[in-house]
């Protein structure tokens, strides 16, 4: 795998895909990463590196798609508007992104016949269903915003193309990840980047809601060793797969873990919960466990504190 050729990443410029290239060439590869720059920075990667390429380029772009391909062995599609909220604000432009950048990618492997592609779903797709217990993947789905139907309609697309052109696809549903990188600077944010700058800057942090509201915080590196993996295992089985620890933590204890890494907390006002927001979310994690190697998952607090320090 490693002399046959670039691995493509989209989205490599941003918070999950710059891991990914560390992650890739650290271990040999050489990477292409294509980006729009829209959230992504160059600046997340690496400067000067052999084995790196970096493409501004963007995946609604046929011809772009097309033309980075060429010669690589496999893609990780991970450039998306990641943001739930930019997605209701403007559904048109982000399915561009979101849905027709996926489909080009897999009409562009098809065409270049490339295999093997690994895909950033979300815990979105199942919407408020599950709330309350640890999530499976058979989990009906409730997507309720754009994002999450773009989501979901991605991972039919690559099943169809599984079937009928034997792409080999790695879908993962994401839960919450966190860790250096991700950018905190709109109010839809990942709520981990946001309360470890504002603790850190000693800016004053809203809480939408009572805080007991819990989520299934992932670090960011323990999710590339996954995504590596399922660039090199020989087989892919079908079916999307939940990356999500079955952990649960609330915001107040959230909150609590950074204070004490940061040695106290800037005032903290509550605001009301945000219309839709889900109570509970948390993944059953079997099939992920079943599938893939997993070490010693990274604890909350040894993550905030990289991330702190990072
Ligand atoms: P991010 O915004 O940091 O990364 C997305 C990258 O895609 C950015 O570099 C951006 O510039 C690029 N991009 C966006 N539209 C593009 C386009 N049309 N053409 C080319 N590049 C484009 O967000 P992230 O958190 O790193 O998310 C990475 C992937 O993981 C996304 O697909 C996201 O939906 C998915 N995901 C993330 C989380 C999470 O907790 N962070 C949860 C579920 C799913
Ligand atoms: C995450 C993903 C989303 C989607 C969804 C799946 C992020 C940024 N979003 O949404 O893409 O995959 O999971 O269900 O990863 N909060 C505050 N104060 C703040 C910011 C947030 O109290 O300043 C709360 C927020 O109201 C929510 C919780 O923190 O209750 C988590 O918010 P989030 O935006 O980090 O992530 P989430 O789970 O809503």
């Amino acid at each position: 795998m490693r002399k046959a050729g670039p691995i493509l990443v989209t989205g490599g410029a941003g918070f999950i895909g710059s891991h990914l290239v560390d992650g890739l060439l650290a271990k040999g590869y050489a990477v292409r990463v294509l980006d729009n720059l829209s959230t992504g920075k160059w600046s997340n990667l690496p400067a000067g590196r052999d084995r790196l390429e970096l493409i501004e380029g963007d995946i609604a772009d046929v011809d772009v798609v097309e033309s980075s391909m060429q010669g690589c062995s496999a893609v990780a599609h991970l450039a998306a508007v990641a943001s739930v909220q930019a997605s209701v604000e403007d559904p048109v432009s982000t399915h561009r992104s979101n849905f027709i950048g996926t489909l080009n990618i897999c009409e562009a492997m098809r065409r270049a016949g490339i295999k093997r592609v690994l895909y950033a779903s979300s815990a979105a797709v199942y919407g408020p269903n599950g709330e309350g217990q640890a999530i499976d993947e058979d989990t009906p789905k409730a997507p309720m915003t754009p994002y999450a139907v773009d989501k979901l309609a991605g991972e039919q697309y690559l099943d169809f193309y599984r079937h009928q052109h034997d792409l080999e696809p790695a879908i993962f549903r994401f839960f919450n990840i966190f860790g250096p990188r991700q950018d905190p600077s709109s109010p839809y944010s990942g709520v981990i980047s946001i309360f470890t700058t504002y603790a850190r800057d000693a800016k004053p942090i809203t809480l939408f809601g009572d805080g007991e509201q819990t989520r299934d915080f992932v670090y960011v590196g323990d999710l590339i060793d996954l995504l590596i993996q399922a660039l090199e295992m020989p087989r892919v089985e079908a079916g999307a797969v939940n990356v999500g620890l079955s952990r649960s933590t609330s915001l107040n204890q959230l909150l609590e873990t950074i204070g004490s890494l940061v040695g106290g907390l800037p005032p903290i006002s509550n605001a009301a919960a945000r219309a839709g927001d889900i109570r509970h979310s948390r993944a059953n994690n079997s099939r992920l466990l079943a599938r893939y190697r997993m070490a010693e998952p990274t604890s909350l607090r040894d993550g905030l504190a990289r991330l702190l320090n990072g």
